[in-house]
This record gives structure tokens, C-alpha cells and sequence, in this order.
């Protein structure tokens, strides 16, 4: 059973919690998101595929359990997400209609409303493991965002070899306050604790002081978030009766790993993943913590290290390879995208993460960046250069644009546009970026240049523009 701990006749023999799930001013119980979720499924259930707006709400859980109880894929959708990538998600994914909040940008599709106090105790099936839980998108290097298909089967693994590394159990209560529309926030941080039984703290933002004020076990954040911690002591200290505080999304840089350690008595768990994999390595509760490095594979999941050519890379700590993953967590392929899912795995079965790591003797991985300069990630969110810069033509004035990842100090990168054209207020040009797609895709600069460096071929040269910024 996925969500393990809604199992209704455990908790009709006296297995209820009355804070199964804290969100805002909401706290619900077990059976309070049993009773409501089942009533969810109950108006769903003859749909195949449904968007969820994943506003951090009571509503959006329910919405997304009781879809996962009828066995309807959930499609959930950025709730900042513009005209452009709403119809592309919407139009992609087929999705039949919404269930639970909606804004304006429905599409004309029907909607199911949430009823919070509704309940109802219809037992249903366990859907079969290898039907698709969540049709996720996420950004490539080029085009708009591909719908990455997760089953439950591999939610479960994931979820279960999480459990396992850093000895995550129903005494736990998880704090965190990340979007509902990834792996991370959702799928692990949601999903996670039903499953687990653990209780789950959702802040709604993801600021220290909502962190300090929760008083959980476990906490999950993107580095941007610990960097935010690790420069309010104040918060910081209110998380040292914590038991874990878990970083990853993108790298955690050193020198916050170690003010984190200072100032909480903590030392960070560092993990690696994508929305293809579930997470695949992490540090273990019963192991080294080392900082810059990401850990060990989880239970289930083999990982490899290949050169340009397709060799084995030594594990010499050293040397490096692209990162390839096979295992239990792994996605079904992206939806409508037979192209794209046979290039992302080798002949043999694994998949390529494009990720370039190294390994040391004793299998512990360092991340060392990305294969591609136009996967770009900032706060911890994927953004595809391509998507960007498209968008950035769609406004008028607009002749040329490349888009770039900086480094920066708060979000470990920025997304800057160099442009061509004539574009007398490059706020507006910002805006305009931040309406069209999700907010956090804006470019937060924009440098409006009178050519862009390229090669004989014509091709952009990002490397040059990087190594101005
Ligand atoms: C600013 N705002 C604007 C504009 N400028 N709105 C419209 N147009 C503009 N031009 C507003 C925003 O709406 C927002 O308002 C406020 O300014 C701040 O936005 P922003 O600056 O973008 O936020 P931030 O402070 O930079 O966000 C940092 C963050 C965020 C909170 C850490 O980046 C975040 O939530 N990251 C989490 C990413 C994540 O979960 N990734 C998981 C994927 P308002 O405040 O009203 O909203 S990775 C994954 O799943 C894999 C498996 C893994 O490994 O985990
Ligand atoms: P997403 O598809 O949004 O889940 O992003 C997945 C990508 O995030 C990976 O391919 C990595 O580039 C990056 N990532 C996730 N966790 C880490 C980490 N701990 N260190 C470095 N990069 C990470």
C-alpha cells in the first residue's frame, strides 16, 4: 500500500493521529485525511488524469490523496505558472480536468472542488504498483518542460530507501515548506510522512523563522534555504533538538554545511536526485557526513560513472564521469516523448543523469556540476536555458537571446539574459518572463548586448558569456 499509514483498519483500531498533517492553520488526522480524501476519490475516480494547482493548501493534499486512492494520475501544476507553461502542461499531460483550488487559467476544463469536512469510508483497491502516480515536468536544455511518468512502485522504493538511510520512522515529525509540484516537496515531503507515518509540518514558506518555529525531527530544504538558516542564528539554534537536517536539490556549498554544523550542533545529511530517479545517493545516518560529497547509493539503486567514449571511470575520488543510475526508483520515460526518453538510457538499461560526478574508493559521490551549461538551477529549480530564451524572443523588440546560469551567493545560480534588440526597460523584459512561464524562471538580469559571442557555426558561446558573469 502506498500511503501506508491512511490504512483505514489500522486506524479504526486506535492507529489515528490527531496532527498527521500541520499545513498553515490546518491540521488534519489520519482519518480526517482518510475520510476527506476518499470523498475526493469518489468524484474522480472515473477520470484517467487530473492537474492539481499545487498551492500549499490543505485542499492540494487531499486533492492529490484522494486521486492517488482512486488510481487517477495527478498532474500538478505550478500555482505561479504563466499562460504559456500552463497551456503547454495542461495540452501535454491530456489531463481531463482540476481537482481541488483553481485560479483563472483553467483552460475551459471542468472542476472538482475539495470539500474539506466532506467524508466518506469507501474502501477502494490498492491500485496496481506500476500505474503512474504523478506526471511531473520538469525543464530540458531545449523546449518546453517534459512530463516525467512516476509510478508507485517506484514512489514506494523511494520513499522506503530514504526510510532506510536516515532511519526515518512514525516517531519522526518532518518540517519543511517547499513547493507542492516536484519530487521533493511533494513526492518525498508529503507522500513521505503518509507513507512513513511520520507527522508532516508544512510551513507553506520555506523562510528559518517558520523553520525554527515548527519544532520537527527531520527538516528537508534546498540549499538556498540552509543558506538562509545559516545566516539567521537565531533560527538556527531553535533547530538544534532536531534530529536531521536534510539538504539537497543542488549542491549545499561547504562553508554553509559548516555554519550550519556550528550553529545547530547538526551535522547536515546531504542527498543527490532528479524528478527521473526519486533520489538516488545520500549520506546515511550510521555514516560519514562529509561535506561537498553526497553520500552512498540507496538501497535498491546501482550507480556507474561512464567517459565521453562510454568507459568505466576509476573510483579514485578524482576522476571524473557522467553519472548513470538503474535501479527500483527510476521513471517510466516521459509522456509523448519516446525521443527524449531513449536518450536519456544507454543500451544497457541505465539511465544518464548528465550529472558529472566522481567516486571515491570507498563509493562516496561528489556532484561535481552539470554536463550541459543550459540546465540551469536556481533556489533549487530546474530551469532550461531554451525555455527561457524562448520566451524572451516572444516579447517584442527582442532579435537574439542566451540565457545563462551565474553564480550566486543565495541561490547558487541566477538566471541571467544576455540580449539583442531594442529594449529600453529590461524590468519589464523580467516581468514579462516571470508572467509567461513560472516566476521563478525570470531572468533576475538582464544584459541587453549589441552581438552574442558565436562560433564558425554560428552556435552561441555560452562558456564566454559565463566566464563574464
Ligand atoms: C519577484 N516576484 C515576482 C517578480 N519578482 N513576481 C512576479 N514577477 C516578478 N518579476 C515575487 C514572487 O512572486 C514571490 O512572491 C517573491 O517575489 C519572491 O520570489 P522569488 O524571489 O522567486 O523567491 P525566492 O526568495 O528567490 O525563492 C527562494 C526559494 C525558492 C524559496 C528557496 O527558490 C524555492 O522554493 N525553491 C525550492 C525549489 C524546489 O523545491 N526544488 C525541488 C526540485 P511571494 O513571496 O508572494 O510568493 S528538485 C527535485 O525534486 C529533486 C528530486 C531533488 O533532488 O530534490
Ligand atoms: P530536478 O529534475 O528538478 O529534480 O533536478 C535534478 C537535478 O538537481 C540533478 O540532475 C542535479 O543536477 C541537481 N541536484 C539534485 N540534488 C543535488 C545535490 N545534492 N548536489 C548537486 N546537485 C543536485
Amino acid at each position: 500500500m502506498l500511503l501506508r499509514s491512511l490504512n483505514s483498519l489500522a486506524i479504526n483500531h486506535g492507529d489515528d493521529i490527531p496532527n498527521a498533517v500541520s499545513i498553515g492553520d490546518t491540521v488534519l488526522s489520519r482519518s480526517d485525511i482518510l475520510g476527506a480524501a476518499t470523498s475526493v476519490a469518489e468524484r474522480v475516480a472515473q477520470a484517467e488524469r487530473l492537474a492539481v494547482l499545487a498551492t500549499p493548501t490543505p485542499k492540494t493534499i487531499l486533492a492529490v490523496v484522494g486521486c492517488l486512492i482512486a488510481g487517477v494520475t495527478v498532474v500538478p501544476v505550478p500555482p505561479d505558472s504563466g499562460p504559456a507553461e500552463r497551456a503547454h502542461i495542461l495540452e501535454d499531460s491530456g489531463a481531463q480536468g482540476w481537482v481541488g483550488e483553481t485560479d483563472e487559467g483553467t483552460g475551459g476544463l471542468p472542476v472538482i472542488p475539495v470539500r474539506l469536512h466532506a467524508r466518506s469510508w469507501h474502501s477502494y483497491p490498492e491500485p496496481r504498483e506500476e500505474s503512474t502516480a504523478f506526471i511531473l515536468y520538469t525543464s530540458g536544455t531545449t523546449g518546453p518542460p517534459k512530463g516525467v511518468l512516476l509510478s508507485r512502485r517506484a514512489i514506494a522504493a523511494g520513499i522506503d530507501a530514504l526510510a532506510d538511510a536516515w532511519q526515518w520512522t512514525r516517531r519522526d515529525t518532518l518540517v519543511h515548506g517547499l513547493p507542492l509540484f516536484h519530487v521533493h516537496g511533494l513526492v518525498l515531503g508529503v507522500l513521505g510522512p503518509l507513507r512513513v507515518g511520520s507527522p508532516l509540518v508544512h510551513t507553506t514558506v520555506p523562510t528559518p523563522a517558520a523553520y525554527a518555529a515548527a519544532k520537527g525531527s527531520i527538516y528537508f530544504g534546498v540549499p538556498t534555504v540552509w543558506s538562509r538558516v545559516a545566516q539567521d542564528p537565531k533560527s538556527a539554534a531553535a533547530l538544534a533538538d532536531a534530529r536531521l537536517l536534510i539538504s539537497g536539490s543542488a549542491p549545499l556549498p561547504v562553508p554553509v554545511f559548516e555554519r550550519l554544523r556550528e550553529l545547530t550542533g547538526l551535522t547536515p545529511i546531504e542527498r543527490y536526485g532528479m524528478s527521473e530517479t526519486m533520489l538516488t545517493l545520500s549520506t546515511r545516518v550510521d555514516g560519514e557526513r562529509r561535506p561537498g560529497w553526497v553520500g552512498l547509493p540507496v538501497k535498491g539503486v546501482e550507480t556507474r560513472l561512464r567517459d565521453e567514449d562510454g568507459n568505466d571511470v576509476a573510483h579514485d575520488g578524482e576522476s571524473i564521469g557522467v553519472l548513470q543510475v538503474r535501479g527500483a526508483t527510476l521513471f517510466d520515460g516521459y509522456l509523448n516523448r519516446p525521443d527524449a526518453t531513449a536518450a536519456s538510457w544507454t543500451e544497457d538499461g541505465w539511465f544518464i543523469t548528465g550529472d558529472v560526478a566522481v567516486i571515491d574508493a570507498g563509493g562516496f559521490h561528489r556532484i561535481v556540476g552539470r554536463e550541459s551549461t543550459d540546465l540551469i538551477k536556481t533556489g533549487g529549480f530546474r530551469v532550461g536555458a531554451g525555455e527561457v530564451e524562448t520566451s524572451l524572443l516572444g516579447y517584442p523588440g527582442v532579435r537574439e537571446a542566451a540565457v545563462i546560469g551565474a553564480p550566486d551567493p543565495d541561490l547558487g545560480q541566477r538566471i541571467v539574459a544576455y540580449v539583442v534588440g531594442d529594449v529600453a526597460d529590461t524590468s519589464a523584459l523580467i516581468d514579462y518572463v516571470a508572467s509567461q512561464l513560472s516566476v521563478h524562471k525570470r531572468p533576475r538580469e538582464i544584459r541587453v548586448v549589441d552581438e552574442l559571442p558565436r562560433n564558425a557555426m554560428g552556435k552561441v558561446q555560452k562558456k564566454l558569456l559565463s566566464a563574464h558573469s
